[in-house]
């Protein structure tokens, strides 16, 4: 009996110990906070590899615990947005390049309440709203939940270069839960060069001829991705019609000869607004609406 009482007080003790490590493993530092917050189910111990996060607006899914915490890859711990518009975040830091100006969106999923502060290589850049817990969901869809202001969110701007982002909890009522963040490219930048080849850049602001300007293609900017309608150089508009096939083959040239193809359109001198100016600007979007922007020096002759 003595030993039949042992062995069930031993079973007994290892269920216990085993019970601990399930629930230990369940929630590692993410205390289980169920569904409602977007956890959906054991977070595995393997951690999500990620080069870099996309800049295009795809939703990160990250997991996070109790204050202090930072946050992880979901690792098949998240539930996913209903949107369709989310992934794994991936393990941090998530690193990506920004090409010009870029926002960082940082957005509570789920039950409202939760509170992040986001750092850039471990510079803080800011804390998402400030809430209260109401009981309410904004769901699982973070483009529903951004603009819901019961929901946690915060929009923090970045500049061209790399980045390597983290998130740390700062509210976090039910112990854990799954949030979001999204990098969108606001403007990308281009290397320009007006007039190709010459310097200084004289705009004749009397002449009746046009100024050459060169969009210089590169491993981030393949030119032919640009929407040659919009356009617009110093408040000009290109003289030749570039939604013609065949102009439009013509101004695709590799003007600084670095193998990568480049766009060359053309604006009537006296059109542009260069009086007083240093620089010159073309701006255009992108076929997927990215804004683009590029300027080079210029030297205005006969302003008033
Ligand atoms: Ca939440
Ligand atoms: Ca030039
Ligand atoms: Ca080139």
């Amino acid at each position: 009996m003595v030993c039949t009482s042992m062995i069930r007080k031993l079973t007994l003790t290892t269920i216990i110990a085993a019970a601990f490590v399930a629930v230990t493993l369940t929630s590692g530092n993410f205390a289980y906070a169920g569904a409602d917050n977007g956890i959906a189910s054991e977070r595995s111990d393997s951690v999500t590899a990620l080069a870099a996060v996309t800049t295009d607006g795809l939703w990160h899914e990250f997991l996070f615990g109790g204050p202090g915490s930072f946050a992880q890859d979901c690792a098949g711990g998240c539930v996913p947005s209903s949107g369709g518009n989310s992934v794994d975040a991936g393990n941090p830091p998530w690193t990506f390049n920004c090409l010009g100006v870029c926002d960082v969106t940082v957005s509570d999923a789920f039950l409202n309440g939760d509170q992040f502060l986001l750092f850039d290589f471990a510079v803080p850049l800011g804390a998402t709203s400030a809430v209260v817990v109401n009981g309410a969901s904004c769901g699982s869809d973070p483009a529903i939940c951004v603009p819901d202001v019961l929901s946690s969110s915060g929009v923090f701007p970045v500049l061209q270069g790399a980045h390597s982002l983290t998130i740390q909890t700062i509210a976090s009522p039910f112990g854990g839960g799954a949030a979001y963040f999204n990098i969108v490219t606001v403007v990308q930048f281009a290397d320009v060069d007006i007039k190709p080849g010459s310097d200084p850049n004289s705009i004749n602001t009397k002449s009746k001829g046009v100024v050459p300007v060169a969009i210089l293609g590169s491993a981030t900017l393949d030119v032919t991705d640009i929407d040659v309608s919009t356009l617009q150089f110093a408040g000009a508009s290109p003289k030749h019609d570039l939604s013609d096939p065949l102009v439009y083959a013509a101004h695709l040239q590799d003007v600084n000869l670095d193998g990568f193809v480049d766009l060359v359109s053309h604006y009537p001198q006296k059109d542009t607004t260069v009086c007083g100016q240093a620089t010159g600007e073309i701006t255009a979007n992108l076929l997927d609406g990215t804004a683009l922007s590029g300027s080079d020096s210029v030297r205005p002759l006969h302003c008033p």
